[in-house]
């Protein structure tokens, strides 16, 4: 079957059974075709297919609002700086020079690149708009390089259905599946406004992911896993957020 057709036997037929026979018909649907987060379970949980697949299937190529330079916001930004360890600062002293982004998993060409490698690499700048889930939020210009060229140079196989990606600070990591990680905006980002990312912003490297919240751009990345299945990590439910109650998905 076509993409095309496909989507829209989905779509026709989520609003179908959403109207007919509930949540539990159109979220079996979700997970027939591969649309289920992995923070699935429970009640809640039904809220949380029919979001995302929604979303997946309706605007899974569109973009995050990009602003023109007029709109950048002026700092400071209401953002708490968590205290740094001593790995964090030893790489800091060295001018960050030491700092290692590894990608492994589901990768042909596993390995590492340090921040000049990465900028050796097609840059990208946008000036996108980054939402705290508790409310605040700024527009700033990032640059780095798009995900999906580190996953290129990586080599990620065919089965691969997740990226997650870890802080240098503890028990901050997330994920995104791939829509999102092969998503053009979605960058590997080491520069704000015209200069480096600063440590405060989440320097030397940062993911950007502008189609969800705040909290799925996590600071400090030293390590990428791709993989088919989330269930290994952490508690298994795709990143710590859902541990604390937040949504794996965090779209906007
Ligand atoms: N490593 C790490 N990444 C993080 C966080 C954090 O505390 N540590 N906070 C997250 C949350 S909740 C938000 S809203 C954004 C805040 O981004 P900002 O500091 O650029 O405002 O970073 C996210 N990434
Ligand atoms: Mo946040």
């Amino acid at each position: 079957m076509s993409d095309l057709s496909r989507r829209k036997l989905f779509t026709a037929g989520l609003a179908t059974a959403a109207g007919a026979s509930g949540l539990a018909a159109a979220s079996a649907l979700a997970k027939r075709y591969g649309l289920v987060p992995p923070d699935h379970g429970g009640l809640y949980g039904l809220g949380e297919t029919l979001t995302y697949a929604a979303q997946r299937v309706l605007t899974s190529h569109s973009m995050a609002r990009e602003f023109p330079p007029s709109e950048i916001s002026n700092p400071p930004f209401a953002n708490p700086v968590a205290p740094f360890g001593d790995a964090y600062k030893r790489l800091q002293a060295g001018g960050f020079t030491g700092w290692r982004l590894s990608v492994d998993g589901m990768v042909a060409r596993p390995g590492s690149f340090s921040i000049a490698e990465l900028k050796t690499y097609p840059s990208r700048h946008q000036i996108t708009h980054l939402a705290c889930e508790e409310g605040w939020s700024y527009i700033a210009q990032w640059t780095g390089v798009p995900l999906s060229c580190v996953l290129e140079k990586a080599g990620v196989l065919p089965q691969a259905k997740y990226v997650a990606y870890f802080s240098i600070e503890p028990d901050w990591w997330d994920s995104i599946d791939m829509a999102d990680a092969l998503h053009p905006q979605t960058l590997v980002a080491y520069g704000m406004n015209g200069a480096e990312l600063a440590p405060g912003l989440g320097g030397p490297l940062r993911m950007r992911v502008p189609r969800q919240l705040g909290y799925k751009n996590v600071k400090f990345i030293t390590r990428l896993t791709v993989t088919d299945d989330l269930k290994r990590f952490g508690k298994g439910l795709g990143s710590s957020a859902p541990e604390e109650g937040y949504a794996w998905y965090a779209g906007i």
